[in-house]
């Protein structure tokens, strides 16, 4: 059989689950397009952004060169602005760099905390990475529960690519090293890595996370490593904060950020990737094998401003 099709309607997924903050934003201030731009424009745009969840500084860089450009390009009314706050956000969101080698050895490192969806989205990425031709393999290197490998394995099986696991309590980093054994004789070339998420024991679990990057980086040296931390969209501003719990010890490459079918909170991504620096790789869109993205900032600006 032919390549598998694209599922459609994902976009429509994000836009739907972006419409309370779409109502919220446009309900009021884009309603009508052809309204002048005046400071209540301002002041309401501002009151959206930040129930967003844009965050406030982030708002007002946003609101800087949203004026800016209204003036400098005499935009005539809402319409244009609207048009304007899209290239603007996407823009801000917009990352040039690449993110899997071609050729040679990939590692993606899945970190955060429990329950953002860190397994779903290994699942997602095996199967989607399989699709295009290459050959992933998992490493079940959140050895914390035994529920937790068990849950990877189903994914495993879903996407139908090979998986190596320890018992329940092993250390993690013996994961990785087998599972790169494996990777290198069975000629994969993508590895994903489970991790385990409980922040509470902070110090322990950066420790461990710093292991299993050494081991990577001695068993397969010259490999392409991603580590992304996954971050549940719900979660708002709070996601900004495991963010930089993350970033300080970990290395970290670039965001999946997961949930996006369910929250009025989609600005998240835009004060995520100003405050942090970092990309926005992916981004869940519901519980099942195809609803992850790749993201693109272009159609995340347009779905949060859709009308
Ligand atoms: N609606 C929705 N649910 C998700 C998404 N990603 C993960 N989940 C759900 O979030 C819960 C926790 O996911 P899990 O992968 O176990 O999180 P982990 O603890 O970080 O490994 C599960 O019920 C998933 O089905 C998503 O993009 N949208
Ligand atoms: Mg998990």
């Amino acid at each position: 059989m032919a390549k598998k099709e694209k599922k459609p309607g994902l976009f429509a997924r994000l836009k739907e689950g972006l419409s309370k903050t779409r109502g919220g934003l446009l309900g009021m201030i884009f309603g009508n397009s052809a309204e002048k731009i005046n400071d209540e424009f301002y002041e309401e745009l501002e009151d959206a952004l930040i129930m967003a969840d844009c965050g406030f500084e982030t708002t007002e860089r946003i609101l800087d060169e949203l004026r800016a450009k209204v003036k400098a390009e005499k935009l005539p009314d809402r319409g244009a602005a609207r048009e304007a706050l899209i290239s603007i956000l996407a823009e801000q969101m917009d990352c040039d760099a690449p993110f899997l080698e071609e050729e040679g050895d990939n590692v993606i490192m899945i970190v955060g905390v429990n329950g953002v969806g860190k397994t779903t989205s290994i699942g997602k990425l095996a199967a989607m990475y399989k699709a295009e031709g290459k050959r992933p393999m998992l490493a079940a290197a959140d050895t914390f529960r035994a529920a937790a490998a068990e849950q990877l394995t189903v994914w495993a099986e879903r996407a139908e690519v090979p998986i190596i696991k320890h018992g329940e309590g092993a250390d993690p980093a013996a994961v990785v090293f087998d599972a790169i054994a494996a990777y290198k004789s069975r000629k994969h070339d993508l590895l994903i890595c489970d991790t385990a998420g409980r922040l509470h024991n902070k110090k322990n679990l950066m420790n461990e996370l710093a292991k299993m990057r050494r081991v990577v980086d001695r068993e397969l040296p010259g490999a392409h490593v991603e580590v992304l931390l996954v971050l549940d969209a719900t979660t708002g501003q709070n996601a900004i904060a495991q963010a930089k719990a993350f970033g300080e010890s970990c290395g970290l490459t670039g965001i999946i950020l997961t949930k996006l079918d369910g929250t009025a909170k989609g600005g998240v991504v835009v004060a995520v990737k100003d405050e942090l620096d970092l990309p926005i790789r992916f981004v869940g869109v519901g519980e099942g094998i195809d609803d992850l993205q790749p993201f693109d900032p272009e159609s995340f600006a347009e779905a949060l401003l859709a009308n």
